[in-house]
C-alpha cells in the first residue's frame, strides 16, 4: 500500500522531467503492446527476465546461478593502465572455461564509475586456466562497476563488481534526457519511446558525421552496434536485443526492457571507418 503510494508520487516527478526529453525532440509515449512476447525469450511460461516483478535486473549481484566474478584486485589507479584480472567460478569453486560467443565474443567487460561516466567496454583474454585479463584504465577516481557479460551452458548472464579507485572522487550528475549525442564529428539521434513500467521499447540510432547521414556503418560484434543500458541509482544492467539481421546499414535498432519507471543511461557503439563512436543518451522512463 504505502509501496505503491511511493511509486505513484514517484511518477509525478518522472512525468515532470519527462517534459523536458518531450522539449528536446525525445518521442515520449506508451509502446505499442501489441507484439507477440513468447517468441524471443523463451517462452515457456517461466523464463524470467527483467519483464518480471519477481527477478532482479541482471548485474547487480556478484553471484548468481552457480557462477560467481571473482577479480584478482579490488582497487585500480585511476589514469594508470594496469591489467585487470578476474575468473567465473562455477559451483565446485573452480574456474569456468567453456564459454558461448555472444555478440561476436566469450566475454564482454563493461566498467563504468558509480556515476555513469568514464564507460569502457572491453574485451579480455582467458589463458588456459579460465583466468581473463585485459589492461584497464580507470580515468578518473571514485567507484568503479565491472560487469562480466557472458554466456555459458547457453544462459547468458551479467554479474557485477566494484572497482575502488583511490582519490578525489567527484559525482557528476546525470545529464538531462536528449534525443542526441555527440562524439567527435558524429551525432547519434535516437528515435523512439519513454515507456511504461515493467515493458520495452524499440530504440532506433541514426548516425551522421559532419551533419551527412552515414549510410556505410561496420559490422560491430555481429550486429550494427552494441548498446548497453544501466539503470540510474544501482546500476542494473538491462536486457538489451539488436533488431536488425544484417549487421551493415545506415542506423541501428534495439529492443530495450525496462525493468522500473526512472531514468537510465544507454551507451551506443557503432564502427564507421574503422573507428569504435561512443554515445551516451539518457532516458526517463515513466510509470
Ligand atoms: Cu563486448
Amino acid at each position: 500500500m504505502t509501496g505503491a503510494m511511493r511509486i505513484a508520487g514517484f511518477a509525478v516527478g518522472v512525468v515532470a522531467v519527462a517534459g523536458v526529453a518531450a522539449a528536446v525532440g525525445l518521442a515520449v509515449g506508451p509502446l505499442d503492446r501489441g507484439h507477440d512476447d513468447s517468441g524471443g525469450h523463451g517462452g515457456d511460461g517461466h523464463s524470467t527476465t527483467a519483464m518480471d516483478d519477481h527477478a532482479a535486473p541482471p548485474g547487480l549481484a556478484v553471484a548468481q546461478d552457480g557462477l560467481t566474478l571473482a577479480p584478482r584486485v579490488r582497487t585500480a589507479a585511476a589514469g594508470t593502465t594496469a591489467e585487470y584480472a578476474f575468473r567465473i567460478l562455477g559451483e565446485d569453486g573452480r574456474p569456468v572455461r567453456d564459454f558461448d560467443v555472444e555478440h561476436d565474443r566469450e566475454m564482454h567487460l563493461i566498467v563504468v564509475r558509480r556515476d555513469l561516466t568514464g564507460f569502457q567496454h572491453l574485451h579480455p583474454r582467458m589463458d588456459p586456466d579460465g583466468t581473463w585479463r585485459t589492461p584497464l584504465r580507470p580515468e578518473a577516481a571514485g567507484t568503479h562497476r565491472v560487469f562480466a557479460d557472458f554466456s555459458h551452458e547457453g544462459d547468458a548472464t551479467t554479474l557485477g563488481v566494484d572497482l575502488g579507485v583511490p582519490g578525489t572522487a567527484g559525482h557528476d550528475p546525470l545529464p538531462a534526457p536528449a534525443a542526441t549525442s555527440t562524439a567527435g564529428a558524429y551525432t547519434v539521434r535516437m528515435q523512439g519511446s519513454a515507456v511504461q513500467r515493467g515493458t520495452e521499447s524499440d530504440l532506433g540510432f541514426e548516425v551522421s558525421r559532419d551533419g551527412a547521414r552515414i549510410g556505410d556503418l561496420q559490422p560491430y560484434l555481429g550486429a550494427r552496434g552494441h548498446l548497453v543500458a544501466l539503470r540510474e541509482g544501482d546500476l542494473a544492467f538491462l536486457h538489451v536485443h539488436p533488431l536488425d539481421d544484417a549487421t551493415a546499414g545506415p542506423s541501428v535498432r534495439f529492443r530495450v526492457e525496462w525493468p522500473s519507471p526512472g531514468r537510465y543511461r544507454l551507451f551506443l557503439q557503432v564502427r564507421h571507418d574503422g573507428r569504435i563512436v561512443t554515445t551516451p543518451f539518457t532516458v526517463e522512463v515513466r510509470s
